[in-house]
């Protein structure tokens, strides 16, 4: 059974700057998933710490932060029948290189570095998040 879920679906500033924020939300949409919340903003240095400190310390932490805060993203809080894992079915795996046509990173990404969109990756993470971003 489909259980009815939140999700934190954010655009990073790529997505933004190169002008695909329509074309994304059109797929959570024609998939089915409701926008509950959405708003562009800026990430500040805090929730940038709060929302990736499982990854403080790897090698890649540093850049992760420079890019998050470095224009503004779309925040979103995505809602439907479980909305986590279909948002990151919808999103492809982590790495554009091994995320196939159709997926988001797929189709608007090329680098981990710039990865184009997050999904939260179980309904605890959600809840933190959207208290993270929209408080
Ligand atoms: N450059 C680089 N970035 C990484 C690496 N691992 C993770 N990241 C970045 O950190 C983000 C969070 O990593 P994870 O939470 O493990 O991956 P994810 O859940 O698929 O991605 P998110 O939806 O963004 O949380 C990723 O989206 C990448 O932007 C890595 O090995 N190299
Ligand atoms: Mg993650």
């Amino acid at each position: 059974m489909a259980e009815f879920q939140r999700t934190y679906i954010m655009l990073k500033p790529d997505a933004v700057r190169n002008g695909h924020i329509g074309e994304i939300i059109n797929r959570f949409e024609r998939a089915g998933l409701k926008f509950e919340r959405i708003e562009l903003a800026n990430v500040t240095p805090e929730q940038a710490a709060a929302n990736y400190k499982e990854h403080e310390g790897k090698p890649f932490y540093a850049g992760l932060i420079s890019y998050i805060t470095s224009g503004p993203v779309v925040k979103c809080v995505v809602a439907g029948p479980d909305a986590v894992a279909n948002a990151r079915r919808l999103m492809g795996p982590t790495n554009p290189l091994n995320a196939g046509p159709g997926t988001i990173r797929g189709d608007f990404g090329l680098v981990m570095d710039e990865n184009v969109i997050h999904g939260s990756d179980s309904p605890a993470s959600a809840e933190r998040e959207i208290g993270i971003f929209f408080g």
